[in-house]
């Protein structure tokens, strides 16, 4: 059985962290364009740092919850015919003990250097004048992908997409592409589809099944139906 597995900010709401578009979420406090665009870190990169300083820092406290870890069981169980694509760009998934996650959106763990290229391990704050480790620029931003900038790792999904049995989308929304297009991709190469979600998506009608529900109970679930079969 071969699956992939797309994870939003939803599977991270009950470890405490923001998610974007639930009342109160990230984007109620900060506009996208003022703070998750290429163009808003050039007009002030002050506050795009200090955002994702807020953002590593509540990460950095946060724990994974039974939802990251009933998905770590079941990588150890598939191996890789389990693929996991995340939007998030925590790293619950990983201290839940997933070992193969693809950060499409990138990590908050991550420094990028946008003179050379160069990626390091991110500090936990971030400052304009910080200069790189390799080129000594000062040119040091996130290492995650903003509004207009290309996601990681398309190829690979799509790739995996292709020769998937199922698609399982957990805890998103279903409003930011290309992300939100992989149902339909998944439904055109002939997988099953399913949404694990608090409530229903913009997508919604493109999944076979619909299960509503808090992550962390109703993802442990339906990966012990899944480790039955
Ligand atoms: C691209 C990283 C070119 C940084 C993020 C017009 C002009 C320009 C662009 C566009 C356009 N129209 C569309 C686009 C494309 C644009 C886009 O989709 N815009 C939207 C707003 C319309 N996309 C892009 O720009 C992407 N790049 O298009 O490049 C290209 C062209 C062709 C092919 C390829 C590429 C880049 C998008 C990436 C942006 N970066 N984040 C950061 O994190 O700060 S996006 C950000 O929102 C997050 O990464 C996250 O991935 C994404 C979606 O949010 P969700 O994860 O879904 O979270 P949300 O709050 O929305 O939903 C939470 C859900 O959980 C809810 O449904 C809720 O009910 C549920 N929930 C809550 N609690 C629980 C729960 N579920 C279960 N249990 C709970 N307890």
């Amino acid at each position: 059985m071969r699956i992939v597995v797309l994870t939003g900010a939803g599977i991270s709401a009950e470890s405490g962290l923001g998610t974007f578009r639930d009342e109160g979420g990230l984007w109620a406090q900060h506009r996208l364009e003022d703070v998750a665009t290429p163009e808003a870190f050039a007009r002030n990169p002050a506050l795009v740092h200090q955002f994702y300083n807020a953002r590593r820092q509540q990460a950095a406290e946060a724990q994974p919850n039974a939802a990251h870890k009933a998905l770590a069981r079941l990588e150890t169980a598939l191996g890789d015919s389990l693929l996991l694509v995340t939007q998030n760009v925590d790293d619950l998934h990983e201290q839940a003990g997933s070992q193969n996650v693809l950060h499409m959106h990138g990590r908050l763990s991550g420094a990028l250097c946008h003179a050379c290229g160069h990626r390091w391990t991110a500090p936990l704050e971030m400052r304009p004048d910080d200069t790189c480790p390799s080129c000594r620029e000062t040119a040091t931003r996130p290492d995650v992908v903003w509004f207009g900038e290309y996601p990681h790792g398309l190829d690979f999904i799509e790739e995996a997409l292709s020769s998937a049995d199922l698609f399982a989308s957990i805890g998103t929304s279903g409003q930011v592409y290309p992300a939100a297009g992989f149902v339909m991709q998944a439904g055109r190469y002939g997988a099953d589809t399913v949404q694990l979600n608090l409530e229903p998506s913009d997508t919604s009608n493109a999944f076979n099944e619909t299960r509503l529900g808090k992550a962390s109970e109703i993802v442990p679930l339906w990966v012990d139906e899944i480790l039955k079969h």
